[in-house]
């Protein structure tokens, strides 16, 4: 199972009252306010951790508060602080705020600490009210209560380069001669059900890139058909677009048409997904009608067109140079590594 979209319900931990105490002991009949003060209530506080891989456990378990803050006791005991409540969610959540529909906070680097939800302050007790003019005070306050909230947390994968394709064109062969992931790739359309990441490594500049496979498109996914165009949301932070097509036309349908359909349905669901840079590159060269349809293809589009054959392991080296090149540059001075070209855009 892969989640990548949940309604939570979170609460943070209300303050502790302060205590109403008078110091009561033989021969201190008097013995003058000893209130203490109520303890703070627990933040919300979501931790990423590369190691969280999707959103499954919050949508088993939506509900998350932390502990209250304890209330003041007499003795000037002041009530122990909540402790706080760690949600750990993967790189690249997206949290957004279902009251106000936007977004609250966004976590991209492992390690990312951040307060959602602040817990609320203890009560005084009244031990703090004591002054000359009035030595037994009866006045306490009380904690103020967590905040709480309902949210959705999102995840959008973070990767340099993001594969669009129809099913069975063969990204899932493709990302696994790039990198070192071993997806299963068969002859039947949908194999791929969730988004998947792998790392191509560039040890010649000891830079790396991340390539996201989705599942696969196809006409009218807009309208739910297929999976759905919800998985392009992996593919909203990519900096390349690849599009991989299959040029034997093996499902018989035309690879110019598999193309421009696939630019309709990134439009459909966001049209500044066609903004970005994009790559065409076509695949199963091969196959007898591979080199005769590439013709075609090549009339029909303009501009640049890479034949790749996953298969028999030809063109991949070109089509991984040039992904370096796009990303890094001619010399490599670009910033390849997804997590700093994404600050780099954030400042
Ligand atoms: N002849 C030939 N077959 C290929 C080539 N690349 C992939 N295939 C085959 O095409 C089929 C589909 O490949 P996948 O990698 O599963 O395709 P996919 O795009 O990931 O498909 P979905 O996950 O269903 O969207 C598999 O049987 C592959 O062996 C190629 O270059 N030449
Ligand atoms: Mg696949």
């Amino acid at each position: 199972m892969f989640v990548d979209e949940t309604r939570v319900i979170l609460k943070a931990g209300d303050g502790g009252n302060g205590c109403l105490s008078f110091l009561r002991e033989k021969y201190r009949p008097n013995g003058g306010p000893n209130g203490g003060d109520g303890g703070n209530g627990g933040d919300i506080v979501l931790v990423c951790d590369r190691n969280v891989a999707d959103l499954t456990n919050y949508k088993f378990l939506p509900h998350a508060s932390a502990k209250d803050g304890e209330h003041g006791r007499g003795s000037n005991c002041h009530g122990a602080n909540g402790s706080s409540c760690l949600l750990k969610v993967p790189e690249g959540t997206v949290v957004i705020n279902n009251d106000t529909e936007a977004v609250a906070v966004e976590l991209l680097n492992d390690g990312e600490k951040i307060v959602l939800l602040k817990g609320g302050i203890g009560g005084r007790g009244n031990i703090n009210f004591k002054s000359s003019i009035n030595q037994a005070p009866r006045k306490t306050t009380l904690g103020t209560p967590g905040e709480n909230g309902e949210f959705t947390f999102v995840l959008k994968t973070i990767a340099d380069v993001g594969l669009v394709g129809f099913p069975n064109a063969g990204k899932s062969s493709l990302v696994n001669i790039l990198t070192n992931t071993q997806q299963r790739e068969a002859p039947y359309p949908f194999t791929t059900l969730h988004p998947k990441v792998g790392v191509i490594h560039y040890p010649e500049t000891y830079r790396t890139l991340t390539i996201a496979d989705i599942p696969g498109l196809i006409s009218g996914a807009h309208e739910n058909r297929g999976l759905g165009i919800k998985f392009l949301k992996h593919i909203e932070r990519c900096k390349i677009l690849l599009f991989l097509i299959d040029i034997a036309a093996v499902d018989e349908r035309d690879p110019a048409d598999d193309y421009r359909a696939l630019l309709g349905e990134l439009e459909h669901y966001d049209p500044k997904l066609l903004e970005k840079k994009r790559l065409v590159v076509v695949n199963k060269i091969d196959l007898p009608s591979g080199e005769e349809n590439l013709k075609v293809f090549r009339k029909i589009i303009c501009g640049e067109v890479l034949a790749i054959s996953c298969a028999e392991n030809t063109g991949i080296q070109t089509l991984r140079e040039r992904l370096g090149i796009i990303c890094f540059g001619e010399k490599g001075q670009e910033v390849g590594n997804s997590l700093k070209n994404l600050r780099q855009i954030r400042s």
